[in-house]
């Protein structure tokens, strides 16, 4: 089990429940978990999914838990089979598990770790998360490989505020911050090493039901 404790003392956001721990994770750790999804979407490949619309995400997706996140024409849900090859999702990762105990201090387990790979032309536009049960629940994120320009918008309206998600970066999105409106303005290619090919990899824990 990965000790965490001391825990480090998040950075300022500007958003009350939106805490930003910069190189939480040291790089064996982040080495791991490019190892865990490797392994992962040998099982649940990455696909790029389409919006109710009709229109392709930019960014290819796959899950790992119980309850994975798809997006189709039928809309958005959470389901416990890979949307392609109908077989379950894998498992969530333990070092995935020991950073959400350390990090979301709540005590429910995430059902649910999603799975998104952006190359350096992929993009996700401003949206809230409302497809859980529970908005109570915060949402933890892991980023790894290219730094992200991310953007972040109270839920209540008013000017939104960038910040960079770099490779090993934790953040936890609890309280008033988990219904903000947020998204990926752009990657910034050839900012990390990890991913030999560039990218970037995002999950986000949650508890869905
Ligand atoms: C703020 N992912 O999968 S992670 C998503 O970098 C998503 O891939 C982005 O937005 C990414 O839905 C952002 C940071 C994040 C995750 C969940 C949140 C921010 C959040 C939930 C509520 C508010
Ligand atoms: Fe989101």
């Amino acid at each position: 089990m990965a000790d965490f404790s001391p825990l480090p003392v998040p950075v300022p956001t500007g958003l009350d429940g939106f805490l930003l721990w910069p190189e939480f994770l040291n790089l064996d750790q982040q080495k791991q978990l490019v190892e865990s999804v490797r392994d992962g979407i040998r099982i649940a490949p990455l696909y790029r999914p389409v919006t109710p619309a009709g229109r392709p995400f930019s960014v290819r997706m796959s899950n790992f838990g119980p309850l994975g996140w798809v997006s189709d024409r039928e809309g958005y849900r959470y389901q416990p089979h890979h949307p392609q090859t109908g077989h379950a999702w894998p498992p969530i990762p333990d070092l995935l598990l020991d950073i959400w105990k350390a990090t979301a201090r709540h005590p429910r387990l995430p059902d649910a770790c999603l799975i998104n790979f952006y190359d350096a032309d992929a993009k996700m536009g401003l949206h809230q998360d409302k497809d859980e049960a529970d908005f109570s629940v915060p949402v933890v994120s892991v980023s790894l490989g290219d730094t992200a320009v991310f953007r972040y918008a109270p839920p209540e309206g008013g000017p939104s505020r960038t910040v960079k998600l770099s490779s090993g970066h934790v953040c936890v999105l609890g309280s008033k911050a988990r219904l903000a409106r947020h998204g990926i303005d752009r990657i910034l290619d050839g900012s990390s090493q990890l991913l030999p090919r560039g990218g970037r990899i995002n999950l986000t824990l949650r508890v869905a039901r």
